[in-house]
Parts: structure tokens; sequence; C-alpha cells
């Protein structure tokens, strides 16, 4: 199977509708959508997606914020997922991220970075595992794969 990964549309950005420049983004690389839902998230489901963070100062800011309004889970499928996604979101800060992502495109801020993504294989495994079962993730051709391997 091709290499997955994991993408989450936070609050801010869906807050400032920008959920579909995500997607369109995603989409115009030639990534390919295999999952999709959108949640409010509890506080728990916070905390464990980002338990690598919990002695962080700003671990409680975090857990505030991604659970403040509406978010949009996805799992993107293709050449090279999971660095192809970090590659295009950018550098964590949006002040010191490339224009030409999407936070140096889109965001100014550090905590309001607009989107998440897996930053290794292992670490998709997990937060894949985390938002979505087997049954919610589609295995499908699409007219264009040839192009894009
Ligand atoms: P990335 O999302 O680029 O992998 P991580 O995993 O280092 O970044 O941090 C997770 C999230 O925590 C970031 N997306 C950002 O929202 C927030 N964050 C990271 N560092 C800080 C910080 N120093 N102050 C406030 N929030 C932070």
């Amino acid at each position: 199977m091709a290499e997955r990964t994991f993408v989450m549309v936070k609050p801010d950005g869906v807050g400032r509708r920008l959920a579909g420049e995500v997607i369109r983004r995603f989409e115009a690389k030639g990534l390919k959508l295999v999952g999709l839902k959108m949640q409010i998230m509890k506080a728990e489901l916070a905390e464990t997606h980002y338990a690598e963070h919990a002695e962080r100062p700003f671990f409680k800011d975090l857990v505030g914020f991604i659970t403040s309004g509406p978010t949009v889970q996805m799992v993107w499928e293709g050449n090279g997922a999971v660095d192809t996604v970090r590659k295009m979101n950018g550098a964590t800060n949006c002040l010191d991220a490339n224009v030409g992502t999407i936070r140096g495109d889109l965001g100014l801020s550090l905590q309001n970075n607009i989107v998440h993504a897996s930053d290794s294989i292992d670490t998709a495994k997990r937060e894949i595992a985390l938002y979505f079962d087997d049954t919610e993730l589609l295995d499908y051709p699409m007219p264009d794969d040839a192009w894009l391997s």
C-alpha cells in the first residue's frame, strides 16, 4: 500500500475558512484523499494526540486551543506522503515558514498554525488509528495514478 499520513485542519484553519484551501493544495500536489471527517475534539483525545508534549509549558494552552472549535481530520496517500505534507505545511512557527507553504502563505502565529501533520511513518500509523477505523479509509484507484508514481 502507498504511504499514508494524517493531517488535521485546526480550529483556526476551520474558523478562517481555510479547510478547502488546505485540501486544494494536497489534491493539486497529487496526493489522494482516503479518509475525511470533522469533530470538536474532547480534551482526553487531545491529550492523547499531544502526549509527547505533556511536560511542555504550552501543553495546557495547546489542548485548550485544539478543543476550542471544529477540526477536520484527513488521511492522505501517495509517494512520500509524510515528508511531502510536512514540507507543504512549512515550519511550526508561521513566522519562520517559507513562502509557498501553507503556514508561510496563510498564517502569522506559532500556536495557531492552521494545520497538523504526522512527522514520521510511525507517527502517521499511530495518529491514523487514533481517529479512523479501517472501514473509514477507502482503497480506490484514481485515473491519474500512473502519472504520480
Ligand atoms: P508541528 O505541528 O510542526 O509538528 P510540534 O509537534 O512541535 O509542531 O508542536 C505541536 C503544536 O504545538 C504546534 N503545531 C503548535 O501549535 C504548538 N506549539 C509548538 N511549540 C509551541 C510553543 N513554543 N508555544 C506554543 N505552542 C507551541
